[in-house]
């Protein structure tokens, strides 16, 4: 059974005056990647738009060592520079190179660890985003690695094949490090994606998307000014694995594009003006089963795996046009609403078969009636609960084994994207209602139209430890470091929290 998401073909003209198909063919030709056609925001860029479409740079597998039954993988954050416009030599920071990070990958039961380096001036850390994994190995606020040093968290894969990512999660400074550059993805496998049938081979036809957006200055350089946007920063240059004006090649029948809307604000609806897509995953994993989908929208921090049949010989664009941001005033929309294209596919005249995807779904084993704590949190302003972030405060403590019940609430005319670390939720409901097929998988973090709650279901396993926290917190990272987190203990039955080491030596 496949079900229908959002239409929203109403061809409706980009720009005054201008059909959507001409703005297409303009942008096409240009390779419009400036954003154009938004009522709220300026649509020039100081830079100037690329002449020339790029072939998509595709972050290379990361390499490992085995030791001890451990696979060893080493990220150094550096400093560099990356031509994302010809001629022009704009100041980023990377994990092994100049700009984002190599692909990390592992298969479920392997143990692994990676070597955390700092040649940064200054402090970051790196948090494995959608990880189930120890609190100390989380990577988030309270695991800094400071300038010269070297942090190595080891941890088993325990959970599902999934699309995750990791990225810097220094306390107040998030939005900065990621938006510099530091990001890359971390694949998981299992026996049931290596015995599904979906395109899988890196880079071909199984095709990592890491969308974001920035802002340059008149010398090329990134500029971080949100010009008092509610949201955070909306860049009007949109690029794919740091690709501007990017496009693929593509040899094969489908393609498996894996989304990663790695920006710091921005919202996306992606989507092809001539064709529905499959949608067979979301941040933790497969769906149940495939969704027909026209539009797949993702928050900051959010993932989606989609198939894409092609046509030989025929491009297809894949765009973001105007995201449904679900009720989110006008003038808090701030240009989220712009319509652009993100990457050109360019199949050949004779592809390969490619068969229909198909795959044995793990259950969650997620159930209302297992629910034993129901928690609430509000989220308004910077705030969660009436509270900024501290990082001496553990705000909730969780006892191992039980299954809860997270209800979120977004009371601010702003939409936000709530994160939970460790743990891969299942939405119950929101507003009460059954949640769309797209929320029916494993998620970690999940788009908050405003006025509405979101009824979270989850487990918390294993890892006890009163004194290290986890983190829930919104995925906008300008709200993040604003304050809109908060931390979670996961206790052994009884037991109370402790204390979060270091707290009372100048945290504050
Ligand atoms: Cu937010």
């Amino acid at each position: 059974m496949t079900s229908t998401l959002r239409v929203d073909m109403t061809g409706r003209p980009s720009r005054p005056g201008v059909s959507r198909r001409a703005f297409l063919a303009g942008a096409l030709g240009s390779a419009g990647l400036v954003l154009t056609g938004c009522d709220a925001m300026p649509s020039t860029s100081p830079v100037s738009a690329p002449d020339v479409a790029r072939r998509l740079a595709i972050p290379p597998l990361a390499a490992a060592r085995v030791e001890g039954g451990t696979r060893i993988f080493e990220l150094t954050a550096r400093a560099g520079t990356t031509e994302f416009m010809s001629g022009t030599e704009t100041r980023t920071w990377g994990f092994n190179g100049a700009h984002l990070g190599p692909t990390l990958r592992a298969t479920r039961g392997e143990r692994v660890a990676v070597e955390v380096s700092n040649e940064l001036d200054e402090t970051t850390s790196v948090h494995w985003h959608g990880m189930h994994l120890p609190p100390q190995m989380d990577g988030g606020p309270h695991q800094s690695v400071e300038p010269g040093e070297t942090w190595l968290p080891a941890w088993e894969i325990d959970q599902p094949a999934a699309t995750l990512w990791y990225h810097p999660h220094p306390h107040g400074e998030t939005e900065k490090h990621v938006y510099m550059g530091l990001a890359g993805l971390f694949l998981l496998d299992d026996d049931a994606s290596q015995a599904a049938t979906l395109p899988s081979e890196y880079g071909v036809d199984d095709v990592p998307v890491i969308v974001q957006d920035k802002k340059f200055d008149d010398a090329g350089q990134l500029t971080l000014d949100s010009d008092g946007n509610e949201v955070g920063l909306l860049g009007d240059v949109v690029m794919v694995n740091g690709t501007v004006g990017a496009y693929h090649e593509v040899t094969t029948g489908r393609v498996r594009l894996r989304l990663l809307n790695g920006s710091t604000a921005r919202t996306y609806s992606f989507g092809f003006e001539d064709r529905q897509v499959d949608l067979v995953a979301t941040d933790g994993g497969l769906l149940p089963e495939p969704v027909r989908s026209d539009q797949v929208r993702l928050a900051p921090g959010e993932r989606a795996e989609i198939v894409v049949e092609m046509t030989p010989g025929e491009a297809a664009v894949l765009r973001s046009s105007d995201p449904d941001l679900g009720g989110v005033a006008a003038p808090f929309a701030f240009g989220g609403n712009d319509t652009f294209d993100v990457l050109e596919l360019r199949p050949a005249e004779g592809l390969e078969p490619s068969p229909e995807p198909e795959w044995v779904w793990e259950d969650t084993g997620l159930r209302e009636a297992d629910a034993v704590v129901t928690r609430s949190f509000e989220l308004q302003g910077r705030k969660i609960n009436g509270l900024r972030m501290d990082m001496n405060r553990i705000d909730e403590v969780v006892t191992v084994g039980d299954t809860e019940i997270w209800e979120v609430r977004n009371l601010h005319p702003v939409s936000h994207s709530f994160h939970v670390h460790d743990v891969q939720f299942r939405v119950l409901s929101v507003d009460g209602e059954p949640p769309p097929p797209e929320l029916s998988g494993r998620k970690d973090t999940v788009y908050l139209e405003p006025n509405r709650t979101y009824r979270l279901i989850m487990r918390f396993e294993d890892y006890t430890d009163p004194d290290w926290p986890y983190m829930y917190h919104c995925h906008m990272l300008l709200h993040e470091d604003e304050g809109m987190m908060g931390q979670f203990v996961v206790v052994a039955p009884g037991q109370e929290a402790g204390e979060v080491p270091g707290s009372g030596h100048g945290h504050h």
